[in-house]
């Protein structure tokens, strides 16, 4: 297969990572610079993935007001994406019809992973549900779009490739938080190092 071709079939399943207001939206509490951008190409990797006869799984950040994730309570984040408010839709241009909804951090957890949710305290790893339900399907790859690319998506994808996926980031559907200058950069490389295929980047 050429390498940037993404192939969709019944034991593929395309992540849509966080495509939520808060990231996707200008005026989203952190919104990821472009993250409105991505929308078109991840709408087309969503008819891709859905005409191959693929699984279709969404993300969604999902807190509750309070949580040590956010910087209001000690965290490291603005808050965003509470749970059942404007900033934790998905954007309204995402041309989404899921198998799968999954939200992360509903029990104030750091919910990074579409996989796995993160203790705040003792950084202890629960998973999802995700993992399970792509093995009782039958999914062998996994390809992971949507926001943000040094954060979220890095996260999905490392731990879907360690759970022995083929996977798969298209890195022109994605954009980076950049916390600090170069973030993005370094987690591209970081994916490659781990074996994941990354279509869509400058080389
Ligand atoms: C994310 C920062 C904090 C993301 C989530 O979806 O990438 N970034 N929480």
């Amino acid at each position: 297969m050429p390498d940037d071709v993404i192939a969709y079939d019944p034991r593929t399943a395309l992540v849509v990572v966080d495509v939520q207001n808060d990231f996707a939206d200008p005026s989203g509490s952190l919104y990821v610079a472009g993250g409105d951008d991505i929308i078109p190409a991840v709408n087309d990797e969503i008819a891709a993935a859905r005409a191959g006869g693929a699984t279709v799984v969404t993300t969604q950040d999902w807190h509750p007001p309070a949580t040590p994730h956010f910087t209001t309570d000690g965290g490291t984040w603005p808050v965003h994406c509470v749970r059942a408010t404007w900033g934790a839709e998905l954007h309204p241009d995402l041309d989404i019809e899921a198998d799968l909804v999954v939200r992360k951090g509903t029990g104030g957890e750091d919910g990074y992973s579409a996989f796995t949710v993160l203790d705040p305290d003792t950084g202890a790893a629960s998973p999802t549900g995700l993992g399970g339900y792509l093995r009782e399907r039958g999914v062998q790859r996994v390809v992971v779009v949507g926001l943000a690319a040094d954060v979220c998506v890095k996260a999905t994808a490392l731990d879907a490739v360690a759970a022995g996926l083929d996977t798969t980031v298209r890195w022109d559907a994605t954009r980076a938080v950049d916390v600090e200058p170069g973030d993005g950069d370094r987690a591209l490389t970081e994916l490659r190092d781990a074996g994941v295929r990354v279509v869509g980047a400058e080389p």
